[in-house]
């Protein structure tokens, strides 16, 4: 068997970590920093399951880039310095990753996070460990810390609690736990009894574990900074009697507080199996209570509880105080590590102006959510295309009404043939072999005043005739001599001798549902007027639409007639064709790749070609 190195961790060691825990590397790195260690200690991490790569990090206010392997073997041959590995492997790898890194005689000591590997394969890493002289802590462990030189991934929490219980210099109390939780409380209390932890390590929970109480109650007797001992054992197993003996023998005369956790299965009538898996007392020496009369027979200090470990600690210290084998050193503060921005945020600390602002939808949380409707009531109302619209375009839950008006909006305008400009334009682009987005928007960017986007303007110019109280026909000879076309009339095919079934369908349903329909009267009016000059005149769908949805807006009772206005204003009514007519578009798309139409070229034959006369200079 190889002999253990007895120093685990120094201002200098670095580390290799095995696997994606960005989180838990930089803060190691945070608290090498707070310890004013020169370099980082975590030299690069080891992740198979992408390629080398490096990762970024922050030093301080610095960022620096941490080296990521594929393979192990690259890791330790381009850092030699690499005396120990923290492994985050899961349960399932972890038993080859330490295996294999038990391969490089670099490695005298090994972490092991995972919970739940099997103890046979434990017994065989120690086995292993033993063989090769590499310590073991864990696995089922948070880690370990030695205030000053590093820290074990996790252990010691978040700065603010690194600080607080001030790891970031060594103090003279170096204690062993079994479990990482109280291994912060013992961070805690000995931090406020004594001059600090001088090395904590946190064993883990298991029946197995790589490396036991006395393993490290040995390293601490031969370590001199360390001027007293605390263990904090529990219930289950016979290790703490392995301390009784060191006392008993001499070979530990470092002064050792020591309390067993789990006194209270006494009170239970059968066994009890306490958290971790090593937890439970198989016989009547393994109870806590036992444990703890041993070690206080063996001449530990133990208290009548734990809630006097923080008092019997602070006693021993004062006395080691006293006789002047402990000489507390001067408080130096340490350096300051930026706070994280968004640790910050969500403590209240930081404000910032965001650079956007967003009020129909909110992803962030565990359900995706509509103008404050989580997506499932969405789905459970019934809402449809009409609702979801409602909810996103106007922030509303609109009457059903409403929602199936939208709906048939959508419907009747989803296409007019491949005659129509939009569709023309897409088809060309299609066949000029352009994909399904080029095409549709170059359909989409046709859509203007004369074809499709009418809506919103003849809104426009019929509020503001009907509202102002202008009579249909004074509406008509206004826009007459000034030179203007009624947006929302007219149309190229449809008239009153061949009518646009769409604005018929609508018609029918408007009258029927909607509560009132003063603008499209108004509209209906103007129409009677312009088709008795020319039949195709007509209120045609842009118009329709335009004017029943402005009477929707200020008569369903949803907005006041500010916000209805403002929908108009700022083009919502526009949205609805451009919508509907999408669904058109990507169809004559589609038809024109399955129809596999080469590309257009329009004939000759079909242009006037109206150039000057040559001129002779
Ligand atoms: N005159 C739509 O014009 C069209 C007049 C008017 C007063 C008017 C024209 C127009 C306003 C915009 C509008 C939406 C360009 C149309 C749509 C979707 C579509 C398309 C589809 C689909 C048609 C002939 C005579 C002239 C004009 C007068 C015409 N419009 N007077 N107000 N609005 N409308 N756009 O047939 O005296 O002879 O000089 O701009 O609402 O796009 O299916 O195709 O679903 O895809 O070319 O339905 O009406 O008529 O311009 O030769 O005019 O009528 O002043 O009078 P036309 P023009 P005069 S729906």
């Amino acid at each position: 068997l190889h002999p253990k190195a007895t120093n685990l961790f120094a201002k200098h060691t670095k580390s290799l970590v095995w696997g994606m825990q960005t989180r838990a590397v930089q803060g190691m790195l945070d608290f090498d920093y707070v310890c004013s260690r020169d370099e980082p200690s975590v030299a690069a991490m080891v992740y198979p399951f992408t390629g080398d790569h490096k990762q970024k990090f922050y030093w301080g206010h610095k960022e620096i880039l941490v080296p990521v392997y594929k393979n192990m073997a690259d890791a330790m041959k381009k850092h030699p310095e690499v005396d120990v590995l923290i492994s985050f492997a899961s349960l399932r790898s972890a038993f080859d990753s330490t295996m294999e890194t038990m391969q490089y005689p670099q490695i005298h000591t090994i972490a092991i996070i995972a919970e739940g590997i099997p103890e046979a394969h434990t017994r065989k890493i120690i086995k292993r460990a033993d063989e090769k002289g590499i310590n073991i802590i864990g696995p089922a462990t948070v880690g370990g810390i030695k205030p000053g030189c590093f820290k074990i991934g996790n252990t010691g929490g978040m700065l603010d609690n690194i600080l607080a219980s001030k790891l970031y210099r060594p103090g003279s109390v170096a204690y062993v736990s079994r479990s990482g939780g109280m291994s912060n409380e013992l961070n805690n209390i000995i931090s406020r009894t004594t001059d600090g932890v001088f090395e904590g390590v946190a064993i883990g929970g298991d029946r197995y574990p790589g490396s036991v109480f006395t393993d490290h109650v040995l390293r601490y007797q031969d370590t001199p900074g360390v001027k007293m001992i605390v263990v904090l054992g529990e219930i289950g197993g016979m290790e703490e009697y392995k301390i009784c003996q060191g006392i008993k023998e001499g070979r530990i005369t470092k002064p050792v507080v020591s309390w067993c956790i789990g006194t209270c299965a006494t009170m239970f009538t059968s066994e009890v199996q306490f958290g971790h898996a090593g937890a439970c007392a198989n016989q009547a020496s393994e109870t806590a209570v036992a444990k703890n009369e041993a070690l206080k027979e063996a001449g530990a200090f133990v208290p009548k509880s734990f809630d006097e470990l923080g008092d019997l600690i602070k006693s021993v210290y004062d006395d080691l105080v006293g006789e002047g084998v402990i000489v507390p050193a001067a408080e130096v503060p340490p350096p300051t590590v930026p706070m994280d921005y968004s640790w910050a945020r969500e403590l209240g600390l930081i404000r910032k102006p965001a650079s956007f602002m967003t009020s129909i939808c909110d992803e962030r949380g565990q359900e995706l959510i509509y103008a404050g409707m989580p997506i499932t009531e969405v789905f459970k109302s019934e809402l449809g295309l009409g609702g979801t619209l409602g909810l996103l375009w106007f922030q509303r839950r609109l009457p059903r009404y409403a929602c199936q008006f939208i709906e048939m909006c959508l419907m009747v305008t989803a296409d007019h043939g491949p005659a129509v400009s939009g569709a023309h334009n897409t088809i060309v682009c299609a066949r000029a072999g352009k994909d399904l987005i080029s095409c549709l928007t170059s359909g989409l960017l046709t859509i203007g005043d004369r074809f499709g986007g009418a809506l919103d303007a003849a809104a426009k110019q019929f509020s503001k005739a009907f509202d102002g109280g202008m009579l249909p026909m004074e509406f008509v000879n206004k826009m007459k001599k000034e030179g203007n076309l009624i947006m929302g009339i007219g149309h190229r095919v449809k008239s009153i001798n061949n009518p646009d079934m769409r604005v018929q369908i609508l018609k029918d349903f408007v009258k029927l549902h909607f509560p009132a329909t003063q603008l499209l009267d108004y509209a209906l009016d103007v129409e009677k007027i312009t088709t008795s000059k020319k039949p195709n005149l007509i209120l045609n769908v842009d118009g329709f639409i335009g004017v029943a949805f402005t009477d929707l807006l200020r008569t369903c009772g949803g907005f006041t007639r500010d916000e209805a206005d403002e929908f108009v204003e700022i083009g919502a009514l526009n949205g609805i064709f451009v919508l509907g007519r999408s669904m058109g578009f990507i169809g004559h798309y589609l038809d024109q790749k399955r129809l596999k139409q080469g590309l257009y070229r329009h004939p000759w034959d079909d242009i006037s070609y109206v150039l000057p006369e040559h001129m002779s200079m």
